[in-house]
Parts: C-alpha cells; sequence; structure tokens
C-alpha cells in the first residue's frame, strides 16, 4: 500500500459520521472543549447539527458512552471530552486511569477510532489554559485526531475481524 500520510490542508470530513461524548463533571472546561471540538469539525466540512453530543455525568462514564457509540455502527469516530482535575478529589487516579484505559480499550475493541480529549491537570488554571487558552484546546485537536484516523483507517486494508 505504499507510504499513507494525510494529505497538507483540513480533511474533508463531510461524509464522516462522528459523535461526541462529554463529561459535565467541571463543565466550565468540558463546555469550551466542546465548543472547539465543533468548530474544527466544520472547519472540515462537518454541520455540528450532524453531529450528535452525549452529555454523560463525569469523565469515569465516558468509556461506557464512548463504547455504545462506536459499537453502534452509526458512527465512525467518537470524540471524548472531559477534565478531571487533581485538585478537586483525592481520587483522580481512579477516575482519570480508568478514563483513558476504558477509550482505549473501547476503540480496540470496536475497530472505531476513540479520541482522547480529556484533560488530566493539576489544577483548573491549567485545564482552562487547555480549553481555548494559551495553550490551544484540546477538545479542537481531539477533533482534528478523529477526524484523521476515519481518513487513515479507509486508507488502511479492511479488517477481517474486529
Ligand atoms: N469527574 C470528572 O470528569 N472530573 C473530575 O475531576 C472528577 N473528580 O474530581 O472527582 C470527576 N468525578 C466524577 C466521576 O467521573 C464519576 O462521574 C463519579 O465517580 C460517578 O461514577
Amino acid at each position: 500500500m505504499g507510504e499513507y500520510a494525510p494529505p497538507a490542508g483540513p480533511l474533508d470530513a463531510s461524509d464522516m459520521r462522528v459523535a461526541i461524548v462529554a463529561g459535565r463533571f467541571n463543565d466550565q472546561v468540558t463546555a469550551p472543549l466542546l465548543a472547539g471540538a465543533q468548530a474544527t469539525l466544520a472547519d472540515h466540512g462537518l454541520d455540528p447539527t450532524d453531529v450528535p453530543v452525549v452529555w454523560v455525568p463525569g469523565a469515569f462514564e465516558i468509556p461506557l458512552a464512548a463504547k455504545r457509540l462506536a459499537a453502534s455502527g452509526t458512527v465512525d469516530a467518537v470524540i471524548c471530552l472531559g477534565a478531571v482535575i487533581r485538585g478537586d478529589t483525592a481520587h483522580f487516579e481512579y477516575v482519570a486511569g480508568p478514563c483513558a484505559a476504558g477509550i482505549a480499550q473501547a476503540a480496540l475493541d470496536t475497530g472505531v477510532p476513540i479520541a482522547f480529549g480529556v484533560l488530566t491537570t493539576h489544577d483548573e488554571r491549567q485545564a482552562l489554559d487547555r480549553a481555548g487558552g494559551p495553550a490551544g484546546n484540546k477538545g479542537a485537536e481531539a477533533a482534528r485526531t478523529a477526524v484523521e484516523m476515519v481518513a487513515v483507517l479507509r486508507a488502511l486494508p479492511a479488517a477481517r475481524r474486529c
């Protein structure tokens, strides 16, 4: 199959079916992550009204909803958005670790790209900086990743089973 590298410039996502799962916990952070993801999808030709957004209570619940969507056969990619802030809880590790591992597992189990736009930060300032502040917008990055991974998988041989 030679070499695959994404084309320069924004990929055309107008024929891609994408869904977003967002955690309500710390929604002062996850709302701007969502806005960044939606704006990026629009830049790639996807009408935000065609992109379902599923809100779940917190980051711990994200993998289950993402896996259900991915397994449904109705989407080409899922974007996960959340904010786990260490200062908020003694059980940071119990939320952040399973969230990351669950998202990775859901993608491998279903063969559907699931982008990890879940911030894990020491404090709220760091999170806000990465949700449309000076450190960019990780929701926008996750959206770009989802679109790129759909294009990559389309360029790869089909799976015999997954
Ligand atoms: N959920 C988050 O998304 N971010 C957090 O920082 C967080 N803290 O700090 O506790 C958090 N907890 C809730 C968790 O995701 C679950 O919703 C809850 O444990 C119920 O299962």
